[in-house]
């Protein structure tokens, strides 16, 4: 038996009703379907960086001793974070080219991003076009969140000592928008806004992960704050798992 709604699809699809004339909407790519779990593949790999670490100086909060006094010592700037075997973390890598010409659906779930002893947490992230970007503010401070996209609407909004989470969407895709504070000079994050889902940061290790990839040839691009962006053409086979590494050196 046909549903009600059924029916309902039909009667307005015949008689061309929906009340007022509304501006035709503009035509939208094909909704991806989901993905064939027996075809797609992943890009697994690791990021490394070698030879001398671009100088920094460690930050000063003294003009904030609410922030100030969240620290011990030196207070690392976490603009190049780089492990014992050259692990480089915060690396933001994502699918350049290459993608099928297809709508991805953003997730229902909010991006995290918090404010922390002054200090934006995660430093490098991504979220999808649309999805929410929910903004924290765990500090006794006061701060002024203010993007500075190039391709969006800038926006800055003070959000009170432990106040309410701003929760925020971009509408283009854009690598990378630098956020900064108002308040506090030194405070700064990189948000990478992506129509599509394959992009990673890098975390401790140095590793990234693209999961559920359609069979293709793509250009990777890893990018850095400090040492810039590198490409990389990766080809992916049907359940196949691809190792792809870039080495940033100085
Ligand atoms: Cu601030």
């Amino acid at each position: 038996m046909r549903s009600l709604p059924y029916f309902f699809a039909v009667a307005l699809f015949l008689c061309g009703c929906g009340g007022d004339s509304k501006p035709a909407e503009e035509p939208k790519k094909a909704v991806a379907p989901p993905a064939d779990a027996g075809a797609v593949g992943s890009i697994n790999g690791k990021i490394t960086f070698s030879g001398e670490k671009p100088a920094s100086k460690p930050l000063n909060m003294d003009a904030v001793p609410s922030c100030a006094n969240q620290h011990k010592g030196p207070i690392d700037p976490g603009d190049v974070v780089v492990g014992k075997a050259g692990e480089l973390k915060n690396v933001f890598v994502y699918v350049k080219a290459g993608l099928p010409q297809r709508q991805w659906a953003a997730p229902q779930t909010a991006v995290e991003l918090d404010q922390k002893a002054c200090i934006y947490s995660p430093r490098v992230l991504g979220v999808m076009v649309g999805q929410d970007l929910a903004i924290s503010n765990n500090d006794p401070a006061m701060h002024n969140v203010h993007p500075l996209p190039k391709n969006n609407r800038e926006w800055n909004t003070s959000q009170a000592p432990k106040g309410e989470k701003l929760v925020k969407q971009f509408d283009k895709e854009e690598v990378m928008i630098t956020f900064k504070c108002n308040v506090h000079p030194w405070m700064r994050a990189y948000v990478g806004v992506m129509a599509h889902p394959f992009f990673s940061v890098t975390g401790d290790d140095g590793s990234f992960q693209l999961k559920d990839l359609p069979p293709g040839e793509y250009t990777l691009e890893a990018w850095h704050e400090k040492l810039g962006t590198q490409e990389l053409k990766v080809t992916v086979a049907a359940k196949e798992a691809k190792a792809a590494d870039f080495a940033f050196k100085r």
